[in-house]
């Protein structure tokens, strides 16, 4: 990999609407980013909301990409893929979405600031992370010095997130 070049695993989830079509419109969009190439993307799984339960189901995926974009860089360009996609500038925490956009891992960076958190504060308590993250690879958690799949074996989280049969296209956008 050339030495710009970063690997960055991001969440998708959505639960508005067309939940299949936002994930995949957004894998699009981050495939036309600056630099950016979509190098995996797992199934998408049906999930039951955590946090607040009255809503409707999500679909959840991760997508593993090889990016030049900073972290700071990639995290803007998340939300203005999220603002494209119809999500409001501001929204109550939990709140249903039509698309959701995390920033997960960062090659093995460790970064807390006051716009971000990298590794993502809560992916080694979520099956909807890490179930979709394990079908992109086995990466590391660079603070608790755990693999994906050993976060899972020692995930509490009782859901069972649900393969889905449409599988998100990542050619899409690639000319
Ligand atoms: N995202 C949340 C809160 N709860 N639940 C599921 N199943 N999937 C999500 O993506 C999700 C959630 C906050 O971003
Ligand atoms: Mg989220
Ligand atoms: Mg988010």
């Amino acid at each position: 990999m050339p030495m710009d070049q970063h690997a960055a695993y991001i969440g998708i989830g959505s639960n508005i609407g067309d939940r299949f079509s936002h994930l995949q419109e957004a894998l699009r969009r981050m495939s036309e980013l600056e630099g950016t190439t979509i190098s995996a993307a797992s199934r998408i799984y049906e999930t039951e909301p955590v946090g607040e339960e009255e809503q409707n189901r999500f679909y959840n995926g991760v997508v593993l990409i090889n990016t030049a974009l900073e972290p700071e860089d990639l995290r803007r360009s998340c939300k203005k893929i999220e603002h494209e996609l119809g999500r409001p500038e501001t929204y109550r925490r939990w709140s249903p979405r039509v698309i959701d956009l995390d920033l997960l891992l960062y090659d093995n960076c460790t970064i807390s600031t006051e716009t971000l958190n990298i590794p993502h504060p809560e992916l080694h308590r979520r099956k909807f992370v890490l179930v979709p993250l394990l079908d992109t690879g086995n990466p590391m958690h660079p603070i608790m010095k755990k693999s994906a799949s050993e976060l899972l074996a020692s995930c509490p989280d009782p859901s069972v997130p649900i393969r889905i049969q449409q599988q998100l296209d990542i050619k899409k956008g690639h000319p």
